[in-house]
């Protein structure tokens, strides 16, 4: 098979190329990477280096493409399916890239900063870091209920690279700030992104890994 994922079924960046890759039923031979085994990680830095996935190789155009979002542009140009990911309209295509970076840095990151923060090693947390990740999930959450309160998908009318994004971001975020009744528009939106069946088969993928999230 030309295309090979190499990502981690518990890791929220990962679950962006691979609910597009669902949403089209883009074949492709998936490779989990295990970054807490030594021989599993030296492999993967082989392909990537930098050592964070999701990281997708196209042997078939020679190419390794890092970067979740530039991975789901990528299979939107050479991979498309019945689900355009990416807008061909100029302007939907800019607002659906503006929420994809909308929800990894300032939903996506926070969350794990906070999530990353429970694995360090006794007194090397940053209870400083951790404090600013909460303050500034807290306001892009209250941004997030704003916004789902008068839309089903997060730009236009369909599930786009955006939804691909918020997904795992509100998912995760869901668990280290609960939802709740403050947030009622996004948390609806978090239940129609959790229906999709892209999304709940990425998630029933990870249900045998969620014992290993911490908190
Ligand atoms: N900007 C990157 C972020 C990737 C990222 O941070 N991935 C995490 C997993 S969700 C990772 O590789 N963590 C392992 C590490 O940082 O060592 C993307 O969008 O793909």
């Amino acid at each position: 098979m030309a295309l090979t994922l190499y990502y981690h079924p518990l890791a929220s960046y990962c679950w962006q190329p691979l609910i597009a890759l669902y949403e089209n039923g883009t074949p492709f031979t998936p490779h989990i990477v295990d970054l807490g085994d030594p021989a599993s990680a030296a492999a993967f830095k082989k392909v990537w280096p930098i050592g964070k996935f999701p990281v997708l190789r196209d042997e078939a155009r020679g190419v390794t493409v890092p970067e979740s979002t530039i991975v789901i542009e990528y299979l939107a140009q050479h991979y498309p399916g019945r689900t355009p990911l990416v807008p061909v309209d100029p302007d939907l295509a800019w607002r659906v890239r503006l929420s994809d970076r909308f929800y990894d840095h300032y939903v996506n990151d926070p969350m794990s900063k906070i999530v990353t923060d429970r694995i360090r090693p006794a007194g090397r947390n940053d209870p400083h870091g951790v404090e600013e990740a909460r303050a500034l999930l807290r306001i892009s959450l209250g941004m997030v209920e704003e916004e789902m309160a008068g839309r089903t998908w997060a730009v236009g009318d369909t599930f786009t690279m955006a939804d691909c994004a918020a997904a795992p971001a509100l998912f995760y975020a869901d668990k280290v700030m609960p939802l709740g009744e403050a947030h009622p528009h996004a948390a609806a939106y978090l239940g129609r992104l959790m229906q999709r069946p892209s999304f709940a088969r990425v998630l029933k993928e990870a249900e045998p890994y969620f014992k290993m999230f911490p908190g």
